[in-house]
């Protein structure tokens, strides 16, 4: 329950709103705005907290989760024909702070990379990124940013004699937008990276067996990671979902060209929050994920929309996944 005093304490920990003027934190504020409404839905940023990162890790590492392993081979294999399109000293400017190991595939292979600028939303895990790569590259100049990437984020100014600011933003994480939210998101970087480029991976429309296997993974690990937005919400907001009481379901959509994940209420039940109770019928469900899938004309054409100039395109040889060199013009 979201009692006075926890609201104190919500209000003063790193949770606490910024601008938007409520008492509680964004997850609290969301998820009690995503209670209320029908069909319920929620960000699925909320997913990224110690452990659903852990668990995110471990989804990266699933024999049936193709996107990580197939990005950085994709990488590996193309890591000195994207650097020479990056030029010398240019600087990278990272949407969220991965695990570093797709950007140092860059760093590697990069002639003088000048600068390196992560912006994530959560502090601690930008933090501890940015210290570990500072160690590796003593040239580099690292510059952490706390922001969330999803709004509008000012970067600082090009350094003096710096190349050309590239973007990267790996993983597919784009699939989480809708494809209007994917427009303005690239809109804005394109703004951000003018005269530069986006180096962006996107992950392919594909027999719908190969999708579905990569979101129901025999060893249960997606559904842990599903089901962790209701842990989260019971060790922050203490709501007391019992998660044995709900189900994990993803399922390819194929008109809409996106995985959906949901979380089923298993039966009728109700839920207390902020001082409100909530119900949830049998078989009433919780939608948290889309993940667009893209074809590689699609992903271009999204780009030409939001002011890109596509060039080159590197898939693996399974056409499972696709890394785009994006031109942002001056
Ligand atoms: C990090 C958004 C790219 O959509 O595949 C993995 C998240 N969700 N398994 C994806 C995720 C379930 C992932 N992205």
């Amino acid at each position: 329950m979201l009692t006075p005093d926890r609201i104190g304490a919500l209000a003063r920990s790193s949770e606490a709103p910024r601008e938007s003027g409520s008492l509680v934190g964004p997850f609290a504020h969301d998820l009690m705005r995503v209670l209320a409404n029908r069909p319920r839905s929620i960000s699925p940023k909320y997913f990224y907290d110690v452990e659903g990162s852990r668990l995110f890790d471990l989804i990266c590492e699933l024999p049936e989760y193709y996107p990580t392993r197939t990005e950085l081979g994709i990488l590996a294999q193309r890591a000195s024909e994207i650097a020479a399109l990056m030029g010398p000293r240019a600087e990278v400017v990272e949407f969220g702070a991965g695990s570093l190991r797709k950007v140092r595939l860059l760093l590697d292979a990069m002639d003088s990379p000048a600068r390196y600028l992560p912006i994530d939303i959560s502090g601690d895990h930008l933090q501890q990124s940015a210290a570990a790569l500072k160690a590796d590259y003593p040239g580099l100049d690292v510059r952490p940013v706390a922001a969330d990437y999803t709004q509008h984020v000012e970067l600082p100014p090009r350094m003096a004699a710096s190349g050309q600011r590239v973007g990267f933003f790996p993983g597919s994480t784009i699939g989480n937008f809708t494809p209007d939210e994917a427009e303005v998101f690239l809109r804005d970087a394109a703004r951000a990276l003018r005269g530069g480029a986006l180096l962006i991976g996107a992950d392919l429309v594909k027999d719908p067996a190969v999708l579905h296997a990569a979101y129901n993974d025999a060893q249960g690990v997606t559904a842990a990671f599903n089901l962790n937005l209701l842990a989260r919400a019971n060790r922050e907001l203490g709501t007391r979902f019992v998660l044995e009481q709900f189900a994990h379901s993803a399922f390819y959509n194929a008109p809409l060209q996106r995985i959906e994940m949901h979380l089923v209420s298993r039966q009728r039940q109700k839920i207390a929050l902020g001082g409100e109770c909530y119900e949830f019928e049998e078989g009433e469900a919780l939608h948290t994920e889309n993940s667009y899938k893209f074809t590689v004309d699609g992903l271009r054409a999204l780009a030409v929309r939001a002011g890109f100039t596509p060039g080159p395109v590197w898939l693996d040889e399974q056409k499972l996944f696709s890394v785009h060199w994006l031109h942002a013009p001056r």
